[in-house]
């Protein structure tokens, strides 16, 4: 019996975000973003490939190459999200009219094959309270799976409490935000700057961990209990360091350091979050990951065009795994958090 394979991280792109992307890599902003920004969408000769996938062509491709490759290596479905920054480096009207636009497109894709793509709904947290209207129309009557965040906004994180609006909403609607990296922000940037760290060799997850531990340290569950939080690349390292993560921040709480919480980072980091494999495909992670954090906390990811598909179904494939665990990573897990159907 072959176990159903949903993919929970892979980008996609429309050509009218494309096209501002293109703008904001050659504008005034100060983002660290525009390096790889302008690289995808700005590139004299079409921009970065690799194994024989240009990404601006991937990104922008469900028929062509996508769905016959799903189809070459057994990949059932495919979350998609709008790619890296999303709509978070543009102005606040921009930001709003092309979240809105992206979810319509998106809301027609996973229509047209429900049994082969569901979707992230984008939102613009750069004005939060229209961010909420947009989420409850992306869930309510664009039966999307959740959404998707691309970290910081303008270099503030959602800890902040002018981004509540949209936590709130996202609780309401019992709809996971998946937090995907952007490049880190300008006060983060620094020494992130050179020798390709920028991007998903480091700085990725040096953004996003950040993020979660952010959240996690200002108490932000204890005002959303129920908020579910959705982090990939295994977890952008949080779960390795969760030991001492948690031990600090009590010691931390204990000196005054940190704000009282309910309950403690490693609780939080259980119960709020899940993890997905990502472009992480090292079985001795994987296994840490689900005794670490359970087995109901993993979900399988690609990250597809940045990474290619055959190798990442290769390592679930081969990953040493009980039947109960593979359920789980590979389809269970995320038919649960998404509200995707099981399979008929
Ligand atoms: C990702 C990777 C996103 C890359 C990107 O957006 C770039 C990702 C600009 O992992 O989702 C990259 O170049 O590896
Ligand atoms: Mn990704």
């Amino acid at each position: 019996m072959s176990v159903r394979l949903i993919a929970t991280e892979e980008a996609w792109q429309i050509p009218e975000v494309a096209a501002e992307l293109q703008k904001a890599s050659r504008g005034p902003s100060q983002s660290l973003d525009k390096l790889l920004v302008g690289g995808i969408y700005d590139a004299v000769g079409g921009g970065e490939s690799y194994a024989g996938v240009n990404f601006l062509t991937g990104l922008l491709d469900i028929e062509n190459e996508r769905l016959p490759q799903m189809d070459r290596y057994g990949v059932d479905m495919h979350l998609l999200s709008l790619t890296a920054p999303g709509v978070q480096m543009f102005d606040a009207d921009t930001a709003t009219d092309l979240a809105a636009f992206a979810n319509d497109r998106l809301a027609d894709i996973c229509r047209q094959r429900p049994d082969r793509f569901a979707g992230l709904a984008s939102f613009a947290p750069q004005s939060p309270k229209r961010a909420a209207r947009e989420m409850e129309r992306a869930i309510n009557d664009l039966k999307l799976n959740g959404f998707i965040l691309n970290s910081h906004t303008n270099d503030e994180y959602l800890d902040d409490p002018k981004f509540w609006p949209a936590l709130e909403a996202a609780e309401a609607l019992d709809a996971c935000i998946y937090i995907h990296p952007r490049a880190p922000s300008v006060t983060l940037k620094g020494p992130l700057a050179d020798y390709g760290m920028d991007s998903a060799m480091w700085g990725y997850g040096v953004e996003v961990g950040t993020h979660a531990v952010r959240m996690m340290a200002s108490g932000v569950f204890d005002r959303f209990p129920n908020l579910k939080i959705c982090i990939g690349h295994m977890g952008e390292a949080v779960g390795f360091w969760l030991w001492r993560i948690n031990f600090m921040n009590s010691r931390a709480q204990a000196a005054g350091r940190s704000p009282k919480t309910e309950r403690s980072i490693a609780e939080y980091f259980k119960d709020n979050f899940v993890i997905t494999t990502s472009g992480v495909e090292d079985p001795l992670a994987l296994r840490y990951s689900i005794d670490k954090l359970g087995v109901e906390n993993v979900l399988w990811a690609i990250d597809y065009p940045y990474q290619p598909m055959e190798p990442a179904v290769k390592f679930i494939a081969e990953a040493p795994l009980s039947d109960a665990e593979r359920h789980a990573v590979c389809h269970g897990n995320a038919e649960r958090i998404f509200k995707i159907a099981p399979k008929a």
